[in-house]
């Protein structure tokens, strides 16, 4: 299996939590969005989202995280067995799968930076179709969903929105870890793969006390996450801005060269 993936994203975390999870073999092919590597056409013609993750096993080719998720699950049994109530372990990952964590994560990244590596991206993208023209309408339509994204971003009726949908997901796991030590049940499942890296963004993004200190069990919850293989194997290594820093600040660099130069 491989795994088309980055590090910093949430929803590629989702699904190598699950992978981690199930000790499954696969490979990791690092694509880099910063850099727009999404957009190479290679990549583009199998996937015109240009999103992560993909997950190709074979001639599967998976786009989406959440059927990746459902795909993994399926493999040599679901994750948590009977210990898992499985209705409500796909309640859970639809409702995670229906917030935007992108929304999210891009609220809390400065306007500036926002604006140096979108301005890129669209040259990128137009310099992609003038010399792909087979897969104009693709890019164009990648365009049309950047400029929609950016939209959302200055909309503040969205961002409180997608702020709400957040708070209620978090006031129901605190509910639910009332009764239950995990997501869906008594074992770890891909409810608790697709929230975890979750409550990671939110002290990424330093609102813990904010958002988990007023529900104590989903903190209590966290420190558990964060001690499992599979947290320590996907996140741990990006769980500080400082961490990050390693991973934007080249890129950043290759970026600035490349407006520099005029190098799309
Ligand atoms: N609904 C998709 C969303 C995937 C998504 O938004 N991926 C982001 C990274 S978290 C991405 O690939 N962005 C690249 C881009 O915006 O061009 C999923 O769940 O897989």
């Amino acid at each position: 299996m491989e795994l088309y993936q980055h590090p910093l994203s949430l929803n590629c975390q989702k699904v190598r939590i699950a992978l981690e999870e199930k000790n499954l073999d696969y490979e990791i092919i690092s694509i880099n969005p910063l850099k727009a590597k999404n957009l190479d056409p290679d990549f583009f013609r199998a996937n015109s989202s240009g999103n992560l993750p993909v997950l190709k096993n074979s001639n599967v080719v998976i786009c989406e995280s959440l059927p990746i998720l459902q795909y993994i699950n399926g493999i040599n049994g679901p994750l948590g067995d009977d210990k898992v109530h499985h209705e409500k372990v796909q309640e859970w990952v639809k409702k995670v799968d229906e917030w935007d964590a992108r929304v999210f994560t891009l609220s809390h990244v400065s306007e500036r930076t926002l604006r140096f590596f979108s301005r890129f991206k669209r040259r990128v993208v137009i310099a992609r179709m003038a010399k792909n023209p087979d897969l104009a309408n693709k890019y164009h339509n990648k365009l049309n969903s950047m400029h929609a994204m950016e939209e959302k971003l200055k909309s503040s009726e969205e961002l409180s929105a997608n702020e709400k949908q957040l708070i209620v997901l978090l006031d129901e796991a605190e509910d639910q870890l009332g009764t239950t030590e995990f997501l869906a049940g008594f074992e770890f499942s891909i409810a608790d793969a697709s929230f975890v890296p979750i409550l990671a963004r939110i002290q990424l993004l330093k609102l813990v006390p904010e958002l988990l200190k007023p529900r104590p069990r989903l903190l209590e919850y966290f420190s558990r996450m964060k001690v499992r293989p599979s947290y320590k194997e996907v996140i741990q290594g990006y769980s500080s801005q400082l961490k990050q820093m390693r991973v934007v600040v080249p890129s950043m660099c290759n970026v600035a060269l490349r407006k520099l130069f005029s190098r799309y």
